[in-house]
């Protein structure tokens, strides 16, 4: 078929091909969810139904999108790595970009009302996208570490401070004042001797974040079958092997998560 004229337009679209042999990371983070969690009245300063919502869309991600290896979330924000060899969408950077961040939105008003029961959605929230290569198996482990340590560092701040304003009748300034130039060990201490917590006691959704990964399971299933002498239908047991995606609240910059699952990082990936 004849070009038309207008045909040449197509020139001016700007090749985003990222490198080969990279991990790419694609991280999306809510926009203002400050104000989204207010409005919505998430539960101080972690919300189950909030924290689960967030990685049932980044599971359907992982599931519907191609060449995800392992995924990484805590508060309002999820990261996607895609294997270093993956050729989908011919590596193309907005492809994946925006392919998660919309799967995701979607998601997240799709699956909204099986999390948050009685509290209504009151308008569309929306995410940010971007993406990073990591040439290396190490970048890519610090670049999973630097999350998990953020989640870890916010998370223990927020836990202090929310003690101290709801349970130590603090003013929010005054708890702020109160934590300036605290060190972690300080903060601790304040849960421990102010209001009997033991840090390491708190969940560890909340102190880890999740770490989503594939894992076969196997699944027992009663089959009705009908064997061709046999009159009536028998039911039996058969034992199916289906890849998951699981959801793990553990540490990932040691290196005992990456010993017990080579395969994430094996070389063709
Ligand atoms: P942004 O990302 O620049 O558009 O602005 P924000 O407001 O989303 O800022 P960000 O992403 O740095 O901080 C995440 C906000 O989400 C923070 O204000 C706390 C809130 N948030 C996330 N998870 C929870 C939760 O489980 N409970 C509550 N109460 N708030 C949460
Ligand atoms: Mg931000
Ligand atoms: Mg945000
Ligand atoms: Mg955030
Ligand atoms: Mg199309």
């Amino acid at each position: 078929m004849a070009k038309s004229k207008f045909e040449y337009v197509r020139d001016f679209e700007a090749d985003d091909t990222v490198l080969p042999n990279c991990w790419i990371v694609v991280r999306l983070d809510g926009r203002n969810f400050h104000r989204f969690s207010e409005q919505h009245e998430f539960k101080k300063p972690n919300d189950d139904r909030a924290l689960h919502l967030m990685t049932k869309c980044a599971q359907t991600v992982m599931q519907e999108l191609e060449d995800i290896a392992i995924a990484y979330g805590q508060s309002d924000e999820y990261s996607f790595v895609f294997k270093k060899k993956s050729r989908w969408f011919k590596r193309r950077a907005s492809k994946f970009m925006t392919h998660v961040v919309s799967q995701f939105s979607s998601s997240y008003v799709f699956y909204w009302k099986d999390y948050f029961k009685d509290q209504q959605l009151l308008y569309p929230p929306g995410f940010d996208g971007r993406i990073v290569l990591y040439p290396s198996n190490q970048n890519l482990k610090d670049y999973l570490s630097w999350r998990q340590a953020d989640c870890h560092i916010n998370n223990l701040y927020n836990t202090v401070f929310w003690m101290l304003v709801q349970r130590g009748g603090l003013t929010p300034v005054q708890a702020q004042e109160r934590l300036r130039g605290t060190l972690a060990g300080d903060k601790n201490e304040i849960l421990f001797s102010e209001f009997n917590i033991n840090y390491n006691n708190e969940p560890l959704m909340y102190r880890k974040g999740t770490v989503l990964i594939w894992q076969k399971i196997n699944e027992v299933i009663t089959k009705k079958i009908k064997l061709p002498k046999e009159e009536e239908e028998k039911e039996v047991e058969v034992t199916r092997t289906k890849t998951k995606v699981v959801p793990l609240h553990c540490d990932i910059i040691g290196d005992q998560f990456w010993e017990e699952y080579p395969e994430i990082l094996a070389e063709d990936s």
